[in-house]
């Protein structure tokens, strides 16, 4: 589907952030810092940043304070990825249609990659121009985000201990958001608090994310069943291989699009006070789960 413009010209100045915020490949010891910009420059779509980026937009403030959030969750979400594609876990040899951090530079370096990522970002939000209150604040929503407590940590661990075994809704969706919708609600909250926006605010727009994230991650399990490798730029049908809690596998896939529309559309409902304003995060909304890769 067509992107719209913001999206791009978004993109694009995250890139320069994250190019910026990053160890050059040949500070020592070059080997993990060319492994780290390998797995952040292999074309994400940069979701999690733009939508940081979108939400400060709303409350017309100085934009500059939510490239820091914003890089440092797409450093978190690398490592993640970069985790997960190992063989103590996913075993993936492809990530958006090339080699895995692991196939291209060891698995200790991989290891070592995602660790470094984790670190840099939270020197990241520190070296953030907002005020000291509000990077606590946003440290709080990160690092929660990526923790065990209904975070990423937490998420992908329920996640492998489901794999083969018969799950029900609650735990299904206890999963999805953690181990998905955690991460895309620290990046509503985080712009929202670069911003300085009211806690009714924050509030609100962490209910957004918190749900457009679990329709993200819907939408993901669909589209492990409905499209190729080659479209996807990863392994296709890998959900049913492990036997894993997915939507399709406990809903169905008819219902399972259902499920999808239905939470875009409530998490959609949440943005209705900013009218115009909350335009862009709509658009990204609607993106999410009506992407076909
Ligand atoms: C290993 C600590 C650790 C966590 C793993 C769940 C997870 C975290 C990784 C597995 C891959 C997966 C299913 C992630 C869920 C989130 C998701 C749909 C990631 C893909 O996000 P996109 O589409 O990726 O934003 P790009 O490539 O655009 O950055």
């Amino acid at each position: 589907m067509k992107l719209p413009a913001f999206f791009e010209e978004d993109r694009i100045a995250v890139d320069a952030h994250l190019d910026r915020l990053m160890p050059a490949e040949t500070l020592q010891p070059p080997s993990i810092h060319q492994a780290m910009r390998y797995s952040v420059f292999a074309g994400g779509k940069r979701i999690r940043p733009i939508l940081c980026l979108e939400t400060a937009r709303i409350f017309d403030a100085d934009v500059l304070p939510a490239f820091y959030p914003g890089c440092a969750i797409e450093f978190i979400h690398t490592y993640s990825l970069i985790h997960d594609d190992l063989p103590a876990l996913d075993n993936d040899d492809l990530r958006r249609g090339k080699p895995t951090c692991h196939k291209k530079f060891g698995e200790a370096t991989a290891i070592l990659a995602g660790d470094a990522l984790l670190t840099l970002a939270f020197e990241t939000i520190a070296a953030s121009p907002a005020p000291a209150d509000r990077r606590v604040a946003i440290i709080t929503e990160i690092s929660t985000a990526a923790g065990t407590i209904h975070g990423m940590v937490g998420g992908q661990v329920a996640d492998l201990e489901a794999e083969g075994r018969r799950v029900g809704p609650e735990t299904l969706e206890y999963i999805h958001r953690s181990k998905t919708a955690a991460l895309i609600r620290a990046s509503l909250a985080s712009g929202a608090l670069s911003a300085g926006a009211p806690p009714d605010d924050v509030a609100r727009l962490r209910r957004f994310g918190e749900t457009i994230g679990w329709a993200f991650q819907v939408t993901d399990d669909i589209l492990d069943v409905e499209e190729s490798s080659a479209a996807l730029g990863k392994t296709a049908g890998k959900d049913i291989a492990q036997q894993k809690a997915t939507y399709p596998a406990v809903f169905g896939l008819p219902r399972s699009h259902e499920i999808a529309n239905e939470l875009a559309n409530k998490a959609i409902a949440e943005l209705q006070p900013y009218g115009e304003r909350a335009e862009c995060l709509r658009a990204i909304a609607e993106f999410l789960v009506l992407r076909r890769t």
